[in-house]
């Protein structure tokens, strides 16, 4: 199934916060109105993308010249693992991965992912502004980034699902893209390899300079994501996903989404 991202809607969540936002102005002063008001200083057009257990929202967030801005800003921030920090591990074997990673945070949180432990280095400016205006738009709070930039359109990355233990099942992955456009796929995990035991549509969307995915729950217990090879593309792209990590007094008893 290809998405055709033109059919736009308004997230219903933003609905529901704004009739709180409306409630509590009945009880609190102006000064508080506008502080609950400011919060949703950034409403943008959404578009729902849905399939079995799949629950996605996309907006352009960023006008061109933001986000044009924004990508010149990181390149000159962000500083990307290298030599050994830069390997990942699958069934004990280390790789390359094919593209540049980082990650950023609040003061002492780690990230486990494909076999490997990353501390978040401290919010850069630009990363915390981009955080901030995810914040103002969807009412969701991040406490951690990471941050992938691929050179050309051979950089890539592979099917997997973001479902490790240490994230908060009930907070949406918020990924922002800047730079090149890039094909994204989703697939159900009941219809992959040779093993499938369903044939299910993949979801394939192009993620749109500026633009913002939000990966709701269940969507990362049932698909996986990917952003494969495409030789044409020539120009580089960074992506960012935010996400929220469990402080370690929650981990234990983490609740499955969609699983009953
Ligand atoms: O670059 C992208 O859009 C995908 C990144 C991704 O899959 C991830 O951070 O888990």
């Amino acid at each position: 199934m290809d998405v055709q991202l033109t059919n736009l809607q308004r997230l219903p969540r933003k609905k529901i916060k704004q009739e709180r936002d409306e409630k509590m102005t009945e009880e609190h002063s102006e000064d508080d109105e506008d502080t609950a008001f400011a919060e949703f200083s950034n409403p943008v057009p959404w578009q729902k993308i849905e399939a079995e257990g799949l629950d996605c929202d996309y907006a352009l967030l960023f006008s061109k010249e933001e986000a044009d801005r924004l990508f010149k800003q990181l390149e000159g921030e962000v500083v990307y693992a290298t030599g050994e920090e830069s390997k990942v591990q699958v069934y004990g074997k280390v790789y390359n991965i094919p593209r540049k990673q980082a990650t950023y945070g609040d003061a002492g949180l780690t990230y486990t992912y494909s076999g490997v432990t990353r501390l978040a280095c401290p919010w850069t400016p630009t990363l915390e502004y981009i955080r901030d205006a995810v914040t103002k738009t969807t009412g969701q709070t991040f406490n951690f980034v990471l941050v992938n930039r691929y050179k050309d359109g051979q950089d890539h990355i592979g099917e997997h699902r973001d479902d490790e233990k240490e994230l908060d099942p009930l907070c949406p992955i918020a990924s922002v893209s800047l730079g090149a456009a890039r094909d994204f796929v989703f697939k159900h995990r009941d219809s992959r390899g040779n093993q499938s035991c369903r044939q299910i549509e993949p979801v394939k969307l192009e993620l749109a300079h500026g633009s913002l995915l939000l990966m709701n729950p269940p969507t990362n217990t049932f698909w996986y994501h990917s952003l494969p090879v495409r030789k044409k593309v020539l120009l580089p792209r960074i992506n960012l996903t935010f996400r929220r990590i469990l402080l370690d007094s929650k981990r234990e008893s983490k609740p499955k989404p969609g699983v009953s």
